[in-house]
């Protein structure tokens, strides 16, 4: 009688303990191991830049289109401003499945991914149609799927403009790189390249380099427009040449652990989502790029031009050739999209 009152009360907590995990389950993850068509799910997205930045305006639109084509089943929360943590970190919770989605540059991607690399190799593209080109290609999808074996799954790039470099005093040539401190993103390749141009790399989250920069931890930086004038760097370093060394693309990505709940319906509309937010960040790109230029030189911010980039391309051409043998394939992928 007694083992019997015993086993009623076990099992009835074991009922509510399982009622109470799958309440939770249809709030914010799995109904179970089920992949049903109908799963509900509220998924974060981790951003580094502000609300209005061309990245989070295209994390917005794809988080939209999800939602309206799951009818409201996967909801996708847009944390902006690096609220969830710096690049490096985020990228770490995403492989974890602790934070679902982030949208990243390909730079601090490499350092879990290896292929990604030649994305950030110095002058690799000519200009934004090789880059595009490249991307929307066999070869640039390829390099997405590979992320499948680093815990995650790429869904699309978004536009990244071009890198140049700024620092707290001018800039005229290249010359005048020697010898600074130059902050990059937290990768190899770019340690490399500035140790390539006679300069010293600091690595270091995006985050701090503002203050770096303003008490001279650092002597410069490097950046596309937008991001050299949303982040407010321009007031702390005002000389910026145009040398146009990187092009190296956003990617928006899952966590695999997310994407492997998906029914094979969620997983089609997520990755279409994707794919047709990119149109979207790229005209929103476009725009923001040139307001952020306007706005820099109306702030009377030096902007150097660079006539001949031959003395720069030559400068770093030793970081590709140090990284052929490893990227050949897509090496060769990178020379065709150029024809
Ligand atoms: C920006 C990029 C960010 C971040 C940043 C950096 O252009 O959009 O994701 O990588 O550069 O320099 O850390």
């Amino acid at each position: 009688m007694k083992g019997k009152k015993l086993l009623v009360a076990a099992l009835s907590l074991f009922v509510a303990g399982s009622l109470l995990v799958s309440g939770c389950g249809s709030k914010s993850g799995s109904q179970g191991d089920k992949k049903t068509e109908g799963a509900k799910y509220t998924w974060r997205l981790a951003e580094t830049h502000p609300p209005d930045y061309p990245t989070t305006m295209g994390d917005k639109k794809f988080a939209e289109l999800v939602y309206e084509r799951t009818n409201g089943r996967i909801k996708i929360e847009v944390f902006p401003s690096g609220q969830l943590g710096e690049e490096k970190a985020v990228i770490e919770q995403v492989q974890l499945g602790a934070i679902e989605l982030t949208r990243v540059n390909a730079s601090p991607l490499a350092e879990f991914n290896k292929n990604f690399g030649v994305l950030s190799l110095p002058y690799i593209f000519d200009n934004d149609t090789h880059l595009w080109k490249f991307l929307q290609g066999d070869a640039g999808n390829k390099l997405l799927d590979s992320l499948e074996k680093s815990k995650m799954k790429g869904l699309a790039y978004y536009d990244s403009g071009a890198r140049s470099f700024y620092a707290r005093k001018p800039l005229n040539s290249i010359d005048d790189l020697k010898g600074l401190k130059i902050r990059v993103q937290q990768s190899k390749i770019n340690m490399d390249m500035i140790a390539a141009l006679g300069a010293s790399a600091t690595p270091m989250p995006y985050g701090e380099v503002f203050s770096a920069l303003q008490t001279g931890v650092i002597d410069a930086a490097e950046n596309n427009y937008p991001s050299y004038f949303s982040s407010n760097h321009y007031q702390v370093a005002k000389y910026y040449i145009l040398d146009k060394h990187q092009r190296t693309p956003e990617v928006l990505l899952i966590s695999k652990t997310a994407w492997d709940k998906l029914s094979d319906e969620d997983k089609k509309i997520i990755k279409q989502a994707a794919l047709d937010s990119v149109a979207f960040q790229r005209e929103a790109w476009a725009k923001y790029e040139k307001d952020a230029e306007a706005k820099l030189r109306a702030a009377g911010v030096t902007i150097t031009e660079v006539k001949d980039v031959k003395p720069w391309q030559d400068a770093v051409k030793s970081v590709i050739d140090k990284y052929r043998d490893e990227y050949k394939e897509m090496l060769d992928a990178i020379d065709q999209a150029r024809k």
